[in-house]
């Protein structure tokens, strides 16, 4: 069951399916859908061929495609693409037919898939085709194993698909400023055996990072560790969609990163087990338990659970300055200090000057502070119970009774059931904790005083 709002959504891709399947038919080359949204699209349920359950793309969407004789064939356009990376910011980047990530790719073990990619970046480019199994001249490796594809130019791919499992696309010609710049995709191959390790959800996204100052639009392509944007399918915190389930399904998130560093991402509520990599399906008798999964980088895994509790439940890299938004690194820790009023003061100055506070930095959950066009708060984002003080990498499972196979309209905050939520309690009730501290062993308040800059002294 589709909710409204979805199937609003669905129409602009489902406009280029129709364009796929209908006029273009005769044509050599098939025509490109393109998506112009940044949420999540209805699966892409199969047509004809094996049945499947369909994969779904966090704030994406599936390529549609077309049968030419026995050849599923697809159509991959590498262009500059607007991508909203949370509301309030959008980013300059390259992808692939409007977006990035590009569109997801499904298709089923055995199927002979012919890919054409037509290249309207400035520079030249190549599609690698991460995991797959296929002849070596298919591989995409720009010099290597082709000639690459010039602006301007379509080049066409084709090979079988010799395994399912979990794969993506991406260039490899310049590939420190494409992939920086925004260019990959997911590609899933379902099993032939509809049966085979079936699922009733399917999540997949793709882990990347992007380097983009405050008030600017384009990514510095450059930066090799200092990157300020943690993205998910290049969207953050709070603009990731949620996973929604149906208590009771068999579900499965799929992921792939392409950042330059590890990501040990982590789920509450549940014990999963990892069941596939780029590399294959892991046997059963492999598996192990977990609830964090690191997927290290230019890798692939997948992992599964049965959604049998209720609840809203965190999902999120489990490395902290990975949930955060644009900040500077360079602060220094303040807690114990009291310098609130210096601090207003130098952001006057500077805007995204980000102290620490003196207790911390939850502060900053609510906090308005003025800041640069184009540029979203370090953290934020609210839940029904007050600021969640997250940025970047983080999102909701979110399990549910009564909803419909296949609805993955957002069902709100979970309705916790009376007397399960952790409560405050009266003072009364809690005997104060006991404390020895010895007479001069320095554990005492700070007592500093911060001096006020004087007024109309701006600039340095
Ligand atoms: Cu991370």
């Amino acid at each position: 069951m589709l909710s409204r709002r979805n199937i609003i959504r669905s129409a602009a891709v489902l406009a280029g399916a129709a364009a796929v399947s209908g006029r273009a038919q005769a044509a050599a080359v098939p025509e490109a859908p393109t998506s112009t949204v940044s949420t999540m699209q209805p699966p892409l349920f199969p047509s004809s061929g094996p049945d499947y359950q369909p994969v779904v793309t966090l704030n994406g969407w599936t390529l549609p495609w077309r049968m030419n004789g026995d050849w599923k064939e697809f159509h991959l356009v590498a262009e500059p693409v607007v991508r909203e990376i949370a509301p309030g910011m959008k980013a300059h980047l390259w992808g692939y037919n409007g977006q990035s990530p590009g569109p997801t790719i499904e298709a089923v073990e055995g199927d002979k898939v012919r890919i054409f990619v037509t290249n309207r970046l400035p520079e030249h480019t190549t599609v690698h085709w991460h995991g797959m199994l296929l002849p070596s001249g298919m591989d995409g490796v720009g010099g290597l194993t082709q000639p690459h594809i010039k602006p301007g130019k379509t080049f066409v791919y084709e090979f079988v698909l010799q395994k399912s499992g979990t794969f993506m696309y991406h260039p490899h010609a310049d590939e420190m400023v494409q992939m920086a710049m925004g260019m990959m995709g997911f590609f899933v191959v379902h099993p032939r055996d509809p049966a085979f390790m079936r699922v009733d959800r399917d999540f997949v996204f793709l882990i990347s990072a992007f380097a983009i100052d405050p008030g600017a639009y384009v990514p510095n392509v450059n930066e090799m560790t200092d990157f300020n944007l943690w993205t998910w399918n290049t969207r953050v915190f709070p603009g990731i969609d949620h996973l929604v389930a149906r208590t009771g399904d068999r579900v499965r998130v799929r992921m792939g990163n392409l950042s330059m560093t590890n990501h040990p991402i982590h789920m509450h509520g549940y014990h999963f087990s990892v069941t596939c990599t780029d590399g294959g399906w892991v046997q059963e008798s492999a598996r192990w338990p977990e609830t964090s999964i690191d997927v290290p980088v230019g890798a692939m895994r997948a992992f599964e659970f049965k959604a049998d509790v209720p609840g809203d439940w965190a999902i999120h890299c489990h490395k902290s300055h990975h949930t955060m938004n644009a900040m500077g690194h360079n602060v220094k820790n303040f807690i114990g200090v009291q310098k609130r009023d210096v601090a207003r003061s130098i952001r006057r100055l500077v805007p995204d000057y980000m102290p620490m506070g003196s207790a911390g930095m939850a502060e900053m959950g609510e906090m308005e502070m003025p800041m640069p066009d184009n540029t979203l708060p370090m953290m934020t984002g609210f839940g029904q119970f007050g600021p969640i003080e997250m940025g970047g990498m983080f999102s909701v499972v979110k399990v549910r009774d009564g909803i419909g196979a296949d609805d993955y309209a957002d069902p709100g905050w979970y309705a916790h059931p009376e007397g399960t939520v952790a409560r405050e309690v009266p003072r009364s009730a809690a005997s104060a904790p006991t404390r020895h501290i010895e007479p001069g062993s320095g554990n005492s308040k700070a007592d500093l005083r911060v001096v006020k800059p004087k007024a109309g002294h701006k600039g340095h």
